[in-house]
């Protein structure tokens, strides 16, 4: 018995998850997601039908299989021609012309890349295994997967990879784009309100694609604008002593190599990007909230928290790293 809960937990996973979850198409909050989720509601529909009919069918064909006196399709045994073409070839012909015109015809143009000129503002977003890179051209901000931009604004992103094949999918805002070697795709991102909104890699990528996710935070224009401000800055410098020596000992190591921290000598670029790391609500692609302890267990063993990814552990001592920390953690 208990293996039978278990099993229709598993089935119903994904259908309560897919229903219901802040990361869900079924809970639209931009006009695009809107669109996606009326076409969801009448596929449903119309496959419904279409199963239930196919099965009251069958379900007449049994009751009537010894019994054929019985009313309904007539008396006669032999095939109904005029039943086998209606039901076999011409509604299903009309209903799938009819769903692949609305949705691929129409519902992917219509939520495709946006038209030249048309958004506010543009924003780049880089995959990269595991996090995602995001740029604000015309400005120096560069972060990673904590993407803020101006609620109720059409901003275009611009998607490309730095390796694999990844997809950007913001479920509530928009359709999903993969992100090609080699390809530039684009979709538009608009929030019908200020809020947060999940978003995952939704294109197997390696070993931690299921943990890189991403966080859209659509904020009033004044509050973007603020941010996007303090973004541009060059990093703090550090305020203690131990703050001093966390710098120091970031660009001794090969930290440095790997991550910039804008305004200091550390121009790495492949880890995220970390001016300004102390300002993210997250860490890791949203592995771990982001505090004082958080961060320093992430660069004491990153690979306890995400097996995998492409950052070692470094051999440093307990306080080094507790220095380096509260280096990074200052950086707001
Ligand atoms: C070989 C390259 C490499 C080295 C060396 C390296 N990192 Fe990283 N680091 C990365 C990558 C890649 C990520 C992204 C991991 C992920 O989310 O999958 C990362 C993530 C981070 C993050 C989380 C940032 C965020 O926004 O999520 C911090 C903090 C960090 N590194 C600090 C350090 C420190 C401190 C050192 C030195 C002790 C260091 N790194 C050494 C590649 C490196
Ligand atoms: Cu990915």
């Amino acid at each position: 018995m208990k293996q039978w809960g278990r099993a229709a937990l598993v089935v119903a996973a994904p259908l309560l998850l897919g229903g219901c979850g802040k990361q869900s198409p079924l809970s639209p909050k931009s006009p695009s997601s809107h669109d996606i989720a009326v076409l969801w509601w009448w596929m449903l529909g119309v496959a419904a039908i279409v199963f239930f009919g196919a099965v009251a069918l069958l379900v007449i064909g049994w009751v009537r299989r010894d019994r054929p006196g019985l009313p309904f399709f007539g008396e006669r045994e032999s095939v109904n021609v005029g039943l086998v073409i209606t039901f076999g070839m011409v509604i299903p012909v009309v209903v799938l012309v009819a769903l692949f015109g609305i949705s691929d015809l129409w519902l992917v143009t219509k939520t495709g890349a946006p038209a030249k000129g048309s958004t506010a503002m543009t924003i780049r977003v880089i995959g990269h295994q595991w996090f995602w890179e995001v740029r604000y051209p015309g400005t120096s901000a560069v972060t990673a997967n904590e993407i803020h931009v101006p609620a109720r604004t059409r901003v275009q992103v611009v998607a490309t990879t730095a390796d694999v094949i990844h997809s950007f999918w913001v479920p509530q805002l928009n359709r999903k784009i993969d992100t090609i070697p080699g390809r530039t795709n684009r979709v538009l991102l608009y929030a019908d309100e200020p809020g947060v909104y999940r978003g995952q890699c939704a294109e197997f990528c390696g070993l931690q694609h299921a943990h890189m996710a991403m966080k859209v935070f659509a904020q009033p224009r004044k509050e973007f604008q603020t941010w996007l401000k303090g973004q541009e800055k060059p990093a703090d410098t550090p305020a203690t002593a131990e703050q001093r020596e966390g710098r120091q000992l970031f660009l001794q190591n090969s930290c440095a190599g790997c991550h910039t921290i804008r305004g200091t000598s550390a121009q790495g670029d492949l880890g995220p990007d970390l001016t300004h790391v102390g300002s993210r609500t997250t860490l890791g692609a949203l592995i771990l909230p982001n505090d004082p302890r958080a961060l320093e267990r992430w660069i004491h063993d990153p690979q306890s928290i995400k097996p995998g990814a492409k950052m070692p552990a470094l051999d440093l001592s307990n306080a080094d790293f507790k220095a380096i920390g509260s280096y990074l953690d200052h950086l707001r």
